[in-house]
């Protein structure tokens, strides 16, 4: 069998979470790796149903994919979740659910503009609108992690090259 861990994707909405994620996650499958991807979009409907996006409500959200994600990586799994996560004492207490080595951190470093300008459901325009309050990065804070396992920085570069990046890391931490 190979390692179990959890990798954590942070990053603004747009910023391609969820893609390299999904990406990253085909080429495991194709190794015979084991894996579960969590994301807003399967969580928010189920696990996470009523919860919105205050500070409180991010925290609950994302305490419990913790919860979660500790199960699946007890169970043996290689969890990739992909959630905007813009608080750093938010993401640090899911680390905290871990032993050294088995949370990475991967930061999704892609500028405000840049995910703004893609804006793929319009949810910039919204929230510049006032449409949606507490958006992150208009009317709500992103603290950028400070010492992410792994730094994308995604701008301007292909989801091959995010994806062959990530695999470089994890074989470097001998999680591959
Ligand atoms: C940020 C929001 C908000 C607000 C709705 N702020 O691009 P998306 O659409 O698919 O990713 C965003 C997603 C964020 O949910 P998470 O569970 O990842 O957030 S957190 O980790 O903070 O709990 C975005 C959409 O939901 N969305 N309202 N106000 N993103």
């Amino acid at each position: 069998g190979h390692k179990a861990f959890l990798l954590w994707f942070t990053g603004l909405s747009g910023s391609g979470k969820s893609t390299i994620a999904g990406a990253l996650e085909q080429e495991l499958f194709r190794r015979g790796v084991h894996t579960y991807l969590l994301d807003g979009d399967n969580v928010r409907h189920g696990l996470c149903k009523g919860l919105g996006f205050s500070t409180e409500d991010r925290q609950e959200n994302l305490r419990r994919v913790g919860e979660a994600a500790k199960l699946m990586v007890d169970a043996g799994l290689v969890v990739l979740a992909a959630f905007v996560s813009p608080y750093r004492a938010d993401r640090d207490a899911i680390r905290a659910l871990f032993p050294q080595g088995e949370f990475v951190e991967v930061f999704v470093d892609t500028p405000l503009a840049e995910c703004e300008q893609r804006d793929p459901k319009g949810l910039y325009k919204k929230a510049r609108a006032g449409e949606i309050k507490h958006f992150t990065g208009i009317d709500d804070p992103y603290e950028a992690p400070a010492q992410p396992e792994v730094h994308i920085h995604n701008h301007g570069r292909s989801v091959d090259e995010a994806v062959a990046e990530l695999l470089t890391q994890l074989q470097a931490r001998g999680l591959l």
